[in-house]
């Protein structure tokens, strides 16, 4: 009788292991992403440094503040109204820039500091600090889990990068073994669906299309439904690029939106809105207003090798609470990158 009692505790024993050892399993495959640096190491090896592509900002931003810092004697609340000034010159946007005098101030009364070198040390810490809060707990780039289709939208104004970042996106992907299918939901000119199709071809995706002037919203229902049936694992959907004033537009953006969700509930699985960084402070403006029609979840900022005024790059997250996952500093593949709030802090102040 007691051996049989054994018996029953062992059994029961390796049941409800194997019961922990499949809840744990499934838990891990949840988790397994992808990162899109992660993803070519032959292309990241051959990467010119952020810091050399960001060498404007590097200079623009650090050099306004050593300069002012230079010709200031000393400290008082003229060198703060500057400092906060070069910020906001640098396009980091007024709340933040805001914030941070703010601190530097408090900094100053508590520590009793007189040196402007100091200033320039406690400035860029506070900085840091700030950013790296901001984005705690944040992998960089995109991370795309085994939801199956993992569904992208793109959106921005007019020529900011959308086409190119879905098309150097799409060649990541289909590098990492993922079937990607690009829907082409610019169906304002052809040329932009020929433009998309290139792309495709050149990555090795497929491409759903439909002609010029079809409503994009069933350029989206036709390929999230072929997507579904083909088990595809990515898709991208390019939007055709909107001023956010003009309402009707951003209205069509909405229906797009709802479309999606109409063929897959939790879909789009990230909605990126993309910003050309040299645009500046506009950027902040377009990404409030996008994010009501489309609930952004995260920023593709393009052309940052563009421009001297990467601040909003520190803005951006700190204000509007959407991080930034890529960022583009030129026009090869290898220039779009998962973007590290760590990476380009230490681009920018080491
Ligand atoms: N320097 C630089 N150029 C870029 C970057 N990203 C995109 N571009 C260029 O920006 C231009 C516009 O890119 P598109 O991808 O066509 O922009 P879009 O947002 O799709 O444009 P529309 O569909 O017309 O709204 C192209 O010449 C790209 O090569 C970047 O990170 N750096
Ligand atoms: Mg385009």
């Amino acid at each position: 009788m007691q051996e049989y009692l054994l018996y029953i505790i062992i059994a029961l024993v390796v049941v409800v292991g194997l019961i922990i050892w499949l809840i744990l399993n499934k838990r891990n495959r949840k988790e397994e992403v992808i990162s899109t640096g992660k993803i070519d190491k032959k292309e990241k090896t051959k990467q010119v440094s952020l810091q050399q592509k960001l060498t404007k900002t590097k200079s623009g931003f650090l050099g306004q503040i050593a300069e002012l810092l230079k010709l200031s004697g000393k400290v008082d609340e003229e060198l703060l109204e500057e400092l906060e000034e070069a910020l906001i010159k640098a396009d980091v946007g007024v709340t933040t820039s805001c914030d941070i005098i703010d601190k530097l101030r408090d900094k100053i009364k508590e520590d009793k500091i007189t040196d402007t070198q100091i200033i320039q040390s406690t400035l860029i810490k506070i900085i840091k600090d700030m950013m790296l809060s901001d984005y705690a707990g944040k992998q960089p780039g995109i991370f795309v889990n085994d939801t199956k289709p993992f569904v992208i939208l793109f959106t921005g104004v007019n020529g900011v990068g959308k086409t190119t970042t879905i098309g150097k996106l799409a060649k990541r992907y289909v590098d990492a073994g993922k079937s990607v299918l690009m829907v082409a939901a610019d169906t304002f000119r052809a040329a932009a669906i020929d433009q998309l199709a290139i792309w495709a071809e050149r990555a090795g995706a497929e491409i759903s299309r439909q002609d010029q002037g079809s409503d994009p919203s069933s350029v989206v229902f036709d390929g999230l439904k072929k997507a579904l049936s083909r088990k595809i694992d990515i898709v991208l959907i390019d939007t055709a690029g909107r001023q956010h004033t003009k309402i009707n537009l951003m209205n069509e953006l909405n229906k797009i939106d709802r479309t999606i969700k109409k063929v897959i509930p939790d879909a789009p699985h990230e909605s990126l809105l993309v910003v050309d960084a040299t645009t500046g402070q506009n950027a902040l403006t377009q990404a409030e207003i996008f994010d009501k029609a489309t609930n952004l979840s995260g920023i593709v900022l393009t052309k940052l090798d563009g421009t001297a005024k990467g601040g909003i790059v520190i803005g951006i997250k700190h204000q509007l609470d959407v991080p930034v996952k890529l960022i583009g500093v030129g026009e090869t593949n290898a220039d779009l990158r998962d973007f590290s709030a760590d990476e380009f802090l230490r681009a920018i102040f080491d």
